[in-house]
């Protein structure tokens, strides 16, 4: 397990061991210079030593450190912290055992296994040979699936190129290659939504259509950095509907964010500025900015997008740091071309695909990442707010080839 020191936690850990010293030296009559603490007895640099090394170290029961975070499965997990006024629905009781890694996401992924890997496997059903007629099915197959037509077929040619330059001809060993494959162009996008040192407050733009998930993916990223032991200060580019500013307050509220209230009606880019005077002023690590989802037009929207980006850039050089995309996975191909006007009119920098507990086009997911060079940071498996998981790619695959009964279909 990683765990995140700050930098003080070192200063502390060296702070105890001066304290040691102290003690050891005074016991042995060693060369000490330090004369100010000369009337206190020996025994209380001995309890100070104790007390900052357990502080420091992390030790079950007595000081359980945050692990770090964003790492696979363990970041969902995390506790949120006290006195941040996290609503006790959303705390995980201590008594429910946690789901094993994986189960969840394969549960999740149940619809989407059905409706992509499921068809792709019937195809070959009848157990026969594996000759140009299963092949030309295969293609038909999968040009027929939520990956898009250009990726179904770069996916098929991979796929022929691998069996014709091995002997295999059974249809569990096609399996295997199409996995490889999947897995191989999930994988090139698989990259965690990561703090760097030295960014504060970190901006993110989140962005996507109207009931993308945009306001409740927020709400869940904020739980998890605030579960980290971030700060984050949340804001509403979303004016044109008082609800989607209520909506919005109502979920910093219950993960511990700070909000920055905004007017209905009240010009987008302005709240944005504001918002982001609130976090620099009040220090805060991590600024999330939600935004409309619809205008009068698409072009208002995007122009209005562009304006938010171009105040934020204006008031802090390099942000927003991020800019996400909330993409709905129930729309199956519709998100391919969602992707590409935002990230033409934007410069997306990281995609979080939404909903894919309630969709089997989930496949869609192998298109974006075959047609976009763009970071899949995050995927939504549930409306509650520890149904985000960061995109791992091995996971996914594992969920998405797992068999009814358990086993994984086409691992070798
Ligand atoms: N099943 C499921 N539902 C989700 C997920 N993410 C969001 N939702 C639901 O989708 C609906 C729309 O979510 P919002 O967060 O309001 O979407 P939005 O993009 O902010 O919508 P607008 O503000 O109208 O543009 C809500 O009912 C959410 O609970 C998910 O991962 N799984
Ligand atoms: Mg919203």
């Amino acid at each position: 397990m990683n765990y995140r020191f700050r930098w003080y936690d070192y200063v502390i850990f060296a702070l105890s061991y001066v304290c040691f010293y102290v003690y050891i030296a005074r016991l042995e009559g060693l060369p000490l210079n330090v004369h100010v603490f000369f009337s206190m007895p020996d025994w209380i640099f001995l309890l100070v030593a104790i007390i900052l090394n357990v502080w420091v170290l992390p030790i079950p029961g007595i000081h359980p450190r945050r692990p770090a975070i964003d790492k696979g499965e363990n970041a969902p997990a995390l506790p949120a912290r006290q006195g941040l006024g996290v609503a006790p629905e959303l705390e995980r009781p201590e008594e429910i055992a946690p789901e094993a890694p994986g189960e969840k996401l394969g549960r999740g992924l149940s619809k989407t296994r059905k409706g992509f890997i499921g068809r792709i496997a019937q195809v070959f059903a009848g157990g026969t040979d594996i000759d140009e007629d299963v092949m030309s099915r295969l293609e038909e197959t999968l040009v027929g699936t939520d990956i898009g037509v250009r990726t179904a077929y770069r996916l098929f040619e991979g796929i022929r190129e691998k069996l014709g330059s091995a002997s295999m001809k059974d249809a569990s060993s096609v399996m295997r290659v199409i996995r490889q494959e999947i897995a191989a162009i999930l994988k090139k996008r698989q990259s965690w939504l990561e703090l760097p040192e030295g960014v504060r407050p970190f901006v993110i733009m989140v962005t996507g259509v109207n009931g993308s998930g945009k306001t409740t993916t927020i709400a869940k990223i904020a739980r998890r950095f605030i579960g980290d032991g971030r700060s984050v200060i949340i804001a509403s580019g979303d004016t044109f509907r008082a609800a989607a500013v209520e909506q919005l307050e109502h979920w910093a509220g219950k993960v511990g964010a700070d909000f920055v209230k905004a007017h209905e009606g009240a010009d987008p880019s302005a709240v944005a500025y504001d918002a982001l005077e609130a976090a620099i002023a009040r220090k805060k690590d991590v600024l999330i900015i939600d935004t409309a989802g619809r205008l009068h037009t698409k072009e208002n929207l995007m122009e209005e997008l562009k304006k938010t980006k171009r105040v934020l850039a204006k008031k802090l050089p390099g942000a927003p740091h991020s800019i996400l995309l909330v993409l709905d996975a129930t729309i199956g191909q519709n998100a391919i071309e969602q992707t590409r006007q935002f990230h033409k009119a934007l410069g997306v920098t990281g995609i979080v695909l939404t909903k894919l507990d309630g969709s089997s086009k989930g496949g869609v997911i192998v298109g974006i990442a075959d047609e976009f060079d763009i970071p899949i940071h995050y995927i939504g498996i549930g409306e509650g707010m520890d149904d985000l998981e960061a995109f791992d790619a091995d996971a996914f695959v594992d969920a998405l080839f797992l068999e009814d009964n358990g086993h994984e279909a086409g691992n070798a």
